[in-house]
């Protein structure tokens, strides 16, 4: 049985290649959209010749990147993209040619591209030159790995993530967690992930974080700030630095009052905050994808909350619970002073739940 488990691990099947292709197209993260992270890699007589990944919109395509690697040796060998080849020209060429062109035998793709303008063209291009083409492989996985690329595709709008922390007993104002989110570079990783990161002016008046990510080479996400306060607001923790741009929006009911470094800063005010508004200001600037990170004052969302539940704004859930417990001030923890930190937390699934263990 063991013999067998060892096998198993060591043949590399097509889903092997494709996983290769996600996690190479992954080294782009945060820099690709509006277009897709892509990754290529191509194999002959089960060997990788030749692998590459699409680095920015403008730039050349995963499949280019890769046939430059494997030179001659493309040909005869097998092309594994985790998306469809596109097959039309935009800013680059199209890929099927370039696959064509370079005498591949078989071509095995991890998802259709949702691009309107591709859409299984690409893989009826490729069979018509007489290149054998399977697709779906790992196509959960490569779903995944650009699923803010997919909704805009489909619906023209921007993917929205809620963020936010609880304490164990489920307290949502969380002011609290602040600091204990910034463990592990997470908050910083995940940053990177969105075009645009959404804050309440609270989170940024009491300086808990910058919000920058601080990953190598990192590609800043717009930070919008909702100006939420009935008094005249100074906002300590937005520089005008240019790695990352900052735009306040507010209501008729607040001044926003700049300090003399953040003159360059945009502030839009708006009849009543709204949504809606937002993410067209988001989509006219050509951003994919937003996290909105309720931290903070929980009322300063209400408003926009609502609205988004309503007009089903929102697309994905991030829960970071934290080792605190009595933040909630329920009835039975409210006799609670001291041991609010929990120590040595694990958690596991049960079915679609979530179990937690930790020690006073
Ligand atoms: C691929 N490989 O690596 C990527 C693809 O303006 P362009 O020329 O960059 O084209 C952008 C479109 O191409 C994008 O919307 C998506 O449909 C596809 N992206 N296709 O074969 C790649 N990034
Ligand atoms: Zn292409």
């Amino acid at each position: 049985r063991l013999v067998k488990v060892r096998c198993g691990l060591s043949h590399k099947n097509d889903e092997f290649y494709i996983r290769r292709g996600v996690e190479i197209a992954k080294k782009a993260v945060g820099h690709t959209s509006p277009n897709p992270m892509v990754g290529c890699v191509i194999v002959k007589n089960g060997e990788i010749v030749g692998e590459g990944f699409h680095p920015k919109a403008g730039q050349p395509h995963a499949e280019v990147f890769a046939l430059r690697d494997a030179g001659d040796l493309a040909e005869n060998a097998t092309a594994y993209v985790t998306l469809e080849p596109c097959n039309h020209y935009g800013r680059t060429p199209p890929c099927t040619e370039a696959l064509i062109k370079a005498k591949v035998k078989k071509v095995v793709v991890g998802m259709v591209d949702p691009n309107p303008i591709v859409a299984s063209t690409g893989l009826s291009r490729l069979r018509d030159a007489g290149i054998e083409v399977i697709t779906g492989v790992e196509e959960e996985l490569c779903r995944k790995l650009n699923e803010a690329y997919i909704h805009q595709m489909l619906t023209g709008k921007p993917f929205v993530t809620l963020r936010y922390s609880l304490s164990v007993d489920g307290d949502f104002s969380n002011q609290l967690g602040a600091e204990v989110m910034e463990s592990g570079g997470y908050y910083s990783k995940l940053l990177q992930e969105y075009d645009a990161v959404i804050v309440s002016s609270f989170l940024l008046s009491k300086n808990y974080f910058v919000l920058s990510s601080k990953e190598p080479g990192a590609k800043q996400p717009l930070q919008i700030v909702l100006a939420k306060s009935s008094d005249s607001l100074q906002l300590p923790a937005v520089t005008d630095d240019t790695s990352s741009k900052t735009i306040i929006f507010s209501n008729k009911e607040i001044t926003v009052k700049l300090g003399a470094s953040q003159r360059g800063i945009e502030t839009v005010v708006m009849d009543r905050m709204n949504l809606t508004a937002i993410l067209e200001h988001c989509k006219r600037q050509g951003l994919c994808s937003v996290m909105l990170d309720l931290r903070g004052n929980s009322t300063d969302f209400e408003e926009i909350l609502q609205e988004g539940f309503e007009q089903n704004f929102f697309q994905k859930v991030i829960v970071e619970v934290l080792p605190i417990l009595g933040g909630s001030g329920k009835e039975a923890f409210k006799h609670m002073q001291q041991n609010r930190r929990l120590k040595n937390l694990t958690s596991r699934t049960l079915g679609e739940s979530i179990l937690l263990e930790g020690y006073f």
